[in-house]
């Protein structure tokens, strides 16, 4: 039992309730770790909870749905509509966002939401979670498509639930980044991680490097400077994890430090990236940004991006500062055509097959 500690409740009420708008979006907070406990409890059930695998049916992003994907979509749909604080909720789930309507209550917001993120995860019991992003509502009338179109820098809240070995709730309203672990005998909330600060130096990168013939040139060299570690450009050693649940990735980024890589490649020339501007990029920006990281596609920082579709994909680089700037700073060279071509340090002065 955390007797005494604060619950997530409190930290609303102190910190984000002020007005009447704070009020409003406090207990819209309170809904989502609702939605959130819901899951947690789903998911929690592994095989126990119903069939796993996958269902017939295949998303907007032509994925096949899991049926937790479709029961974590209802449990967040359920919980908005009930609670009349929103006006219209966008999911990865949904071909195209819809507007409360009565009977049901109207509130100031629009959510959009990832609400399984990484569920390819869930077969194999690892860490999957959801994510969240919260705008302003337009104040007269039923929401459109454009309503939710608003670039990440206008978001009032997001964040994100990680349903691994303890759920955890991490969210920002842009006054820091503060993380929740659940308490779950009690269903609470509870405050473990106050003004959450990622290092602004890091040796642990992720990206799926099976991609890597897809990659630029300055995403190329930069992993292999990574990987050359102690022989190459940067002196040192570097360690890589890779999850394939963005969710587990950037809570371990906030919690010690690292870079998160899904860039632009050329696997598929007709997306830009992998990852979803809308419900993933721009609430994990938020996150990141507000404990001192940088979100960026390499080229532009995430949450000046001006969406045009609500299932846009971008390139993705987020993390430890220092780390991003460098990243970006080499898209930058070799836009500019001022890049040294990457020398292997097998081949290098130093290195085993000097030339
Ligand atoms: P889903 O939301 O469809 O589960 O996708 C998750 C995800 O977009 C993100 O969490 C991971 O970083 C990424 O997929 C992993 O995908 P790869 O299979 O390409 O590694």
């Amino acid at each position: 039992m955390h007797l005494g500690r604060k619950t997530l409740s409190k930290f609303l009420i102190e910190n984000v309730s002020g007005t009447q708008d704070g009020a409003s979006l406090a207990a819209l907070l309170v809904d989502v770790a609702a939605a959130v406990k819901a899951i947690a409890a789903l998911s929690g059930k592994g095989a126990l909870g119903g069939p796993m695998g996958s269902l017939d049916t295949i998303n907007v992003q032509g994925e096949t749905q899991k049926p937790l994907d479709v029961l974590s979509n209802n449990a967040f749909i359920n919980t908005f509509q009930q609670g009349g604080l929103v006006a219209g909720v966008a999911s990865e789930e949904l071909d195209d966002p819809f507007p409360i309507k009565p009977p049901h209550k109207r509130g100031p917001f629009l959510a959009i939401f990832d609400p399984l993120d990484g569920s390819s995860n869930i077969d194999s019991n690892v860490s999957v979670g959801s994510i969240f992003s919260i705008l302003l509502a337009p104040e007269k009338g039923l929401p459109e498509t454009a309503d939710y179109l608003q670039a990440g820098t206008r978001q009032v809240a997001a964040g994100y639930a990680l349903y691994g070995p303890a759920t955890i709730m991490v969210i920002t309203v842009g006054h820091g980044t503060h993380g929740f672990t659940l308490d779950r005998e009690v269903g609470n909330f509870i405050l473990t991680n106050p003004n959450m600060s990622i290092p602004e130096d890091t040796s642990e990168f992720a990206i799926n490097t099976s991609n890597e013939r897809f990659w630029e040139d300055p995403v190329t060299r930069y992993v292999e400077e990574c990987k050359a570690g102690k022989t190459g450009a940067r002196e040192r050693d570097f360690n890589m994890r890779w999850i394939a649940s963005m969710v587990a990735e950037v809570h371990r980024i906030m919690m010690r430090g690292g870079i998160f890589m899904y860039p632009r490649d050329t696997k598929d020339m007709s997306k830009p990236g992998r990852l979803r501007l809308m419900y993933e990029a721009n609430p994990m920006g938020f996150v990141v940004e507000q404990a001192g990281g940088k979100a960026s596609t390499g080229r532009q920082r995430i949450m000046d991006i001006e969406p045009d579709q609500i299932h846009q994909r971008v390139p993705v680089i987020l993390g430890s500062k220092n780390e991003v700037d460098r990243l970006v700073h080499y898209h930058e060279e070799y836009d500019a055509g001022t890049d040294k071509p990457y020398e292997s340090p097998l081949f290098n002065e130093r290195g085993l097959y000097r030339s």
